[in-house]
């Protein structure tokens, strides 16, 4: 039986990856941090009892940060496969948060590298690191592909930067199985919701159900490549299990503005919208509302910009060339951008469907406006 490790096993692409090894036989060992509250959410359909026989999902505690601590469950578990998918993800927040971003992102990926080589599983294991779209960050006005230069704009993108390099780096120097994803915007049900797409579909479930009345967010002229989550942790997989070690762009090659978003998940719950003002000053309004179900009146304000959301500096433009993966890997993607609306908005509706119960019986909800 195959082991593999997963670090980010509490986050969107952990779930969906450790539901497909274990799908695909493996037995699984996941990365958690420690946290005052459960931050097991997503992954508790998954969870078996330590205590039974022959359990195949297996969980420790760690953190990036620390390398002995790395070092002892990479020995532990003597895994086949890596997936380093642990992460500050949030581009925005890294601006917040530099120093940290840096630590987890870029050295934390030198720290799996190195316990690797140390523990003189070189041989053995083969290692998946999860990098991004974000590294083309200022490549603009044509499709990015594995052979463009990278621009990053974000301390993200540049702690993602390090982790890709040293990636490719320890691959020629040691000669290990190790490679780069690089992976466009990708989202589902279990996507962060302080991401954009989730925000959005939260939000109209939300304005739909009568919970919320408008959403706030910032530049909603920025163009991205948007994939599934499910289908993206199927090529990392595919990844892995080729001959020699190579680096792929995972994208469905489209590319759609926030603006295009937002339509789109409100078409869902049968609102049409209009735009109207420029920049800062633009706000959407329901000028038809279709579906009883969602009682929206026409000409509720329904969204205003915030500048809050704004980033010191934005990627404006994401476009990828999935060719390589395409033809190498044999992958192709199974939703497009219509069904990964549909999917998430499904979820949202029926997830705020419990709250607006709960609000009905007098229950506190609580506000989600961020
Ligand atoms: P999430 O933010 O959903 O998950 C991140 C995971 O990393 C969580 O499990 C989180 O734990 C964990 N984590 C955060 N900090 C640490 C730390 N210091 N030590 C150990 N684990 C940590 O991200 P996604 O699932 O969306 O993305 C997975 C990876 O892919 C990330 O590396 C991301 O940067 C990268 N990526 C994502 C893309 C996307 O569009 N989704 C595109 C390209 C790359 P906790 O739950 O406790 O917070
Ligand atoms: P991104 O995703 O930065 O591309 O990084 P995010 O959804 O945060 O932003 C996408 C675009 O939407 C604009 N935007 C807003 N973004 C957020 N979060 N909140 C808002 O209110 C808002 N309004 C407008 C942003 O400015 C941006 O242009 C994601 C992460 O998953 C990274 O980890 C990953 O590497 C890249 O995708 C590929």
């Amino acid at each position: 039986m195959k082991k593999a490790l997963i670090t980010g096993i509490t986050g969107q692409d952990g779930t969906y990856l450790a539901e497909l090894l274990l799908e695909k036989g493996y037995e699984v060992h996941g990365i958690k941090r420690r946290s005052s509250l459960f931050n097991t959410q997503r992954i508790d359909h998954l969870y078996e009892d330590p205590h039974e026989k022959n359990v195949r999902f297996k969980l420790h505690f760690g953190d990036l940060s620390d390398s002995t601590n790395i070092i002892r469950i990479i020995q532990e578990v003597q895994p086949d496969e890596i997936y380093n998918l642990g992460a500050m993800s949030h581009v925005r927040v890294s601006f917040d948060e530099p120093e940290y971003t840096a630590q987890v992102d870029g050295i934390g990926t030198l720290r799996i590298l190195e316990a690797v080589r140390l523990l003189g599983l070189t041989k053995k294991t083969r290692i998946y690191q999860a990098s991004t779209s974000e590294l083309y960050g200022g490549v603009q006005g044509h499709a990015q592909s594995e052979t463009t230069p990278f621009y990053p704009r974000s301390p993200y993108a540049v702690a993602k930067l390090y982790g890709y390099w040293i990636t490719v780096n320890y691959r020629e120097a040691y000669e290990m199985y190790a490679c780069n994803g690089i992976l466009f915007n990708h989202e589902s049900p279990l996507r962060g919701e302080t991401f954009v797409t989730r925000k959005i579909t939260r939000a109209v479930a939300r304005i739909g159900l009568g919970l919320q009345d408008k959403v706030f967010l910032g530049n909603i002229d920025s163009l991205r490549d948007w994939g599934h989550a499910k289908d993206y942790v199927e090529a990392m997989w595919l990844i892995l299990q080729q001959e020699k070690p190579e680096d792929f762009v995972i994208a469905t090659g489209v590319t759609t503005s926030i603006r295009e978003f937002v339509k789109m998940a409100f078409a869902e719950i049968g609102v049409e919208l209009e735009f109207k003002g420029e920049g800062v000053n633009e706000k959407a309004y329901v000028v038809r509302a279709s579906n009883p179900d969602f009682p929206v009146a026409v000409g509720q304000e329904v969204l205003s910009i915030d500048e809050r959301y704004f980033r010191p500096t934005e990627v404006d433009l994401l476009l990828g060339d999935p060719t390589k993966a395409m033809t190498k890997l044999n992958w192709t993607p199974k939703y497009d951008l219509a069904g990964l609306v549909k999917d998430m908005m499904q979820a949202d509706v029926a997830l705020f469907r419990r709250d607006q119960l709960l609000a009905g019986e007098g229950h506190l909800v609580p506000n989600y406006y961020e």
